[in-house]
């Protein structure tokens, strides 16, 4: 049985007037192109095929709102740091961003998806920033980890929790495929939607 059995796409959004509603709560999901960010919602929801998984990177230009249940949502942000992207749209995908987050009273938290192969980069630091600054809840999800032997796993996981070690924002490692630390995702996002 789904955790979430009556989630559902609501909207996509292109420009900030396309959010949606701005109540209740929702969680951002946000990271660099191809980190496994659709993937994970998918997971995460058990609903294959919810959120749209991409065979070329920076697949998913558009904000994408998901309902839970009313007034509980989880957003997939456009992914960050593909090279091929030309300027003038990687301009608007940071613009819509930056909207996203200074205006969306509604967003208690952000789950940043970072390649468990990659580690944290520059991109995904000032993302952390950003939210924290804004007083949100943030949780790394450290996803592939299946690509990744046990000793590297917990390498990462050691130094990711390191670099965040003076702030709140707690890490875990992550596999939609072989479907590793899901409940620890799911109790993270429980915890940040349920009514204050
Ligand atoms: N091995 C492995 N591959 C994964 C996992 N999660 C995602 N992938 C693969 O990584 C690729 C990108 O996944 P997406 O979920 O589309 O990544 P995204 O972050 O949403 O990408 P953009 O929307 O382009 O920003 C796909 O080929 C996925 O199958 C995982 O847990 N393990
Ligand atoms: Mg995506």
């Amino acid at each position: 049985m789904s955790t979430y059995p009556n989630v559902k796409f609501l909207t996509s959004a292109a420009a900030a007037h396309q959010f949606g509603a701005d109540t209740g709560r929702e969680i951002a999901f946000a990271g660099r192109s191809n980190s496994g960010k659709s993937t994970a919602i998918n997971a995460i929801t058990q609903r294959s095929g919810l959120a749209r998984v991409s065979r070329t990177p920076g697949r998913t230009q558009l904000i994408n709102f998901f309902e839970l249940v009313p007034a509980r949502r989880l957003v997939d942000l456009p992914g960050y740091g593909f090279a091929k992207v030309p300027q003038s749209v990687r301009a608007g995908w940071l613009a819509l961003l930056g909207r996203y987050f200074n205006e969306r009273e509604s967003l208690v938290g952000l789950m940043l998806v970072v390649d468990g192969r990659r580690g944290l980069g520059a991109e995904d630091a000032a993302m952390l920033e950003w939210v924290l600054a804004r007083d949100r809840c943030a949780h790394v999800l450290l996803t592939k980890s299946d690509k990744l032997n046990r000793r590297d796993a917990e390498r990462i996981l050691r130094e990711t929790r390191a670099a965040c070690a003076d702030t709140a924002v707690t890490a875990q490692l992550f596999s939609a495929h072989a479907k590793q630390g899901l409940e620890e995702a799911r109790e993270v996002m429980d915890r940040w939607l349920a009514a204050a």
